[in-house]
């Protein structure tokens, strides 16, 4: 979308509004996060401009005069495109390129650029074309201005350009085939995870840069690529890991969050984070050391929720505690435990804590359920009971050449052992006897 030059790095301006109202004040915070999008887009950011108002305004976003003011300054310093901390309307758009003579880039627009550079597979790349069809389908006209008043500067490249110059109906013919294209891989992924089921299920979900694939790579002993960049993953990945106990548990990591995530790509990449509704058990991976980490928390909560995620199976890991100072970090974990008292305080990096988060994985596998089909001498009337009053029973059968009960039944993991050895127990006395 975004036409870098490969050679040099385009130089931008970030324009921000800072709300007269906001009580947060963390306007700072918000357009370091736009520098560091704009860092990872490989764009340089020369100047950071804000505009003090209560609200946008309808027509221009800004005012006229402050845009007048970025129009000199951007001739000035040989400036062509500016990023917006903000999604524009198409008309917004237009009006702030007309006033300012330059190339205008919203938040979602930038953000599409970095995922359509990270997308490694044929689902992601997919799942990114759409997302950008999507959203430009309703901005073609304006973009066409764009593209051909501007040239050689930032302008829109990659799947979404070419698709710029069709007309609308082919475009949506084309979202149509892309949709198809994506049910059938979805599909072929939804057999493979249901594969997975035997065992128990744990997603690794948080904001962008959190370590979610560092920790990923620490528990399955894996080599997945991490990196000190915004959305570094976008394929979901799983591996199969043993616990101390011998059980097995299948771990995934997904694509990070951020705030105001665009929803075109939330509804594309619908299926990579659906994984994250059917896992048994989310770790919700934190940068401790990261001063926006209450309004972090909040924009994954929210999009989890938007996913209809289970509340109640969500385990707060907060990551990278090697980061913080001591005294600075006594203060805060006191804190965050009261606020999240089902919580571990680990650095993914130097191990610190790693124990804890084991023990707590291990008990909370303990604690599950999986289905599992028992087959119990008929003699063993107690233990049929048993099993009976303490799990769902789904299907029985009897074999009667074995003189057992074959029983199907949801049971906590940590029940099963013991019954097994039971059963076992009792077939070598009979054997003996
Ligand atoms: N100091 C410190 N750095 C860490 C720790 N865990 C991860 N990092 C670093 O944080 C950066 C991001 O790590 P990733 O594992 O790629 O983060 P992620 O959550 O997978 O990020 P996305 O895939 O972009 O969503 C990397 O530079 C890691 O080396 C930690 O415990 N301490
Ligand atoms: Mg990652």
């Amino acid at each position: 979308m975004i036409n870098i030059d490969s050679n040099k790095k385009e130089k931008v301006f970030i324009v921000s509004i800072i709300y007269k109202n906001n009580k947060n004040n963390n306007h700072i915070e918000s357009t370091d996060e736009l520098e560091r999008l704009c860092d990872t887009a490989d764009i340089e950011v020369v100047e950071r401009i804000f505009q003090v108002l209560e609200k946008p305004l309808g027509a221009t976003y800004l005012g006229k005069g402050k845009l007048a003011e970025i129009r000199d300054l951007g001739e000035k310093m040989d400036v062509k495109t500016l990023i917006f901390n903000d999604n524009l309307t198409p008309s917004q758009a237009k009006n702030i390129s007309d006033i300012t003579k330059c190339n205008i880039v919203d938040r979602t627009e930038l953000i599409l650029n970095i995922f359509s550079k990270h997308a490694k597979s044929k689902q992601s790349k997919i799942q990114v074309e759409l997302a950008m069809l999507q959203y430009n389908y309703s901005r073609l006209k304006n973009m066409w201005k764009h593209l051909s008043r501007i040239e050689g500067g930032i302008g829109f490249k990659g799947p979404g350009e070419k698709q710029i110059e069709i007309d609308r109906r082919l475009i949506k013919k084309k979202i149509t085939l892309l949709k198809s294209r994506l049910d059938k891989i979805n599909k072929e992924t939804l057999t493979k995870r249901k594969k997975r089921k035997d065992f128990l299920s744990i997603s690794l979900v948080g904001y962008t840069n959190a370590g979610k694939s560092t920790l990923f790579n620490k528990l399955t002993s894996s080599k997945i690529y991490t990196a000190d960049r915004l959305f570094a993953t976008l394929d979901s990945t799983s591996r199969v890991f043993e616990l101390n106990n011998g059980e097995k548990i299948a771990i995934t990591d997904t694509i990070g969050f951020i705030k105001n995530l665009p929803t075109t790509l939330i509804n594309s990449f619908h299926s990579t984070l659906k994984e994250v509704n059917e896992a048994d058990l989310l770790l919700h991976v934190v940068d401790v050391s990261n001063r926006e980490i209450y309004e972090n928390i909040q924009a994954v909560n929210s999009i989890l929720n938007d996913l209809e995620v289970d509340e109640k199976n969500i385990l707060m890991v907060f990551n990278k505690i090697d980061n913080l100072d001591k005294i600075a970090s006594k203060f805060l974990v006191k804190r965050l435990k009261i606020d999240y008292p089902n919580s571990v305080f680990i650095s993914a990096k130097t191990n610190e804590n790693m124990q804890e988060l084991y023990d707590k994985i291990i008990y909370f596998a303990e604690k599950s359920s999986l289905n599992h089909k028992i087959e119990v001498p008929m003699e063993l009337g107690k233990l049929i009971s048993f099993i009976y009053d303490n799990s769902r029973v789904l299907k029985e059968e009897v074999n009667p050449k074995k003189n057992e009960l074959i029983i199907e039944t949801k049971i906590r993991n940590d029940l099963i052992g013991n019954i097994n050895k039971q059963i076992e127990e009792y077939k070598i006395l009979k054997k003996y006897k």
